[in-house]
């Protein structure tokens, strides 16, 4: 399938060893009323995506999400679905993840199938995602849904195959996440030695919670830094998250 603009992005980051920052948006966890405000806050720090999505939506929320996001900012929304039923024509790009860590067959292929043809008259720029969960020191929704083994947190040759495998298959991305509200964020040993190794760009999120984690893991070969649960408590961190991102440029990678 052919790629877009925002793939075209990220790729740049990639190329340039530069990282990028996203604010994740369960919109099951933000008062429509505060939706307005998170967006407009993103827009001023220069926050570069914003993702909506969850390993689990209980609200009929998210679209209501994404418009109040286009309507109060220009950052592109990106979809991160915890399944087909959170594809909407609304966001501008999808995260198009196969559960390249798990040995779980709906979520490599089995989902795809069933949600091709809702995703090609979507219109959405569509990425092709390896998506790669990490042990975050806990239980995270996303490793008990997708009934899934973690990568071991230790284990940087693990995620490193996996991450090869996934970019030999003709993924565009590879996203290492230790689920949201991890206790333990990916390692910096980990993702320098996933990023040094593929030529595509690399998300990372899961458990980060401080600017100063955000410049160490940008340092260590993220092109972008997804934080989801530390926003939610304090929004305020999001302008020292987006600069540390940019301040981390021209680092190791
Ligand atoms: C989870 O990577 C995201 O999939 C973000 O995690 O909510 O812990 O920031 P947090």
């Amino acid at each position: 399938m052919a790629t877009g603009n925002i793939y075209a992005q990220l790729r740049e980051l990639k190329s340039q060893k530069k990282s990028g920052f996203a604010v994740l948006a369960d919109p099951d966890k933000i008062a429509s009323a505060d939706m307005q405000y998170l967006a407009r806050l993103c827009n001023d720090a220069g926050v570069d995506y914003l993702f909506v999505g969850g390993s689990l939506l209980v609200t009929a929320q998210m679209e209501l999400c994404i418009q109040r996001f286009k309507t109060e900012s220009d950052i592109p929304v990106i979809l991160f679905p915890g399944s087909p039923a959170q594809v909407t024509p609304y966001a501008d790009a999808l995260l198009y993840l196969s559960l390249i860590s798990g040995r779980n067959p709906e979520l490599l292929i089995g989902q795809h199938v069933t949600s091709a043809p809702i995703v090609r008259a979507s219109g959405l720029e569509v990425i092709s995602t390896g998506y790669i969960i990490i042990d975050g020191g806990v239980q995270t929704t996303v490793s008990y849904m997708s009934n899934a083994m973690p990568i071991p947190a230790d284990k940087p040759d693990i995620a490193l195959c996996t991450a090869w495998a996934g970019e030999m298959q003709g993924k565009h991305l590879i996203y290492l996440d230790a689920g949201s509200g991890a206790r333990r964020p990916v390692s910096a040993e980990m993702i320098t030695t996933v990023s040094s190794h593929i030529d595509i760009p690399l998300i990372v999120g899961g458990g980060i919670v401080s600017p100063e984690k955000v410049y160490e893991n940008c340092k260590a070969g993220a092109n972008l830094i997804v934080v989801g649960n530390a926003i939610e408590r304090d929004p305020l961190l999001i302008r020292d998250m987006a600069q540390a991102a940019k301040a981390a440029a021209g680092s190791l990678q």
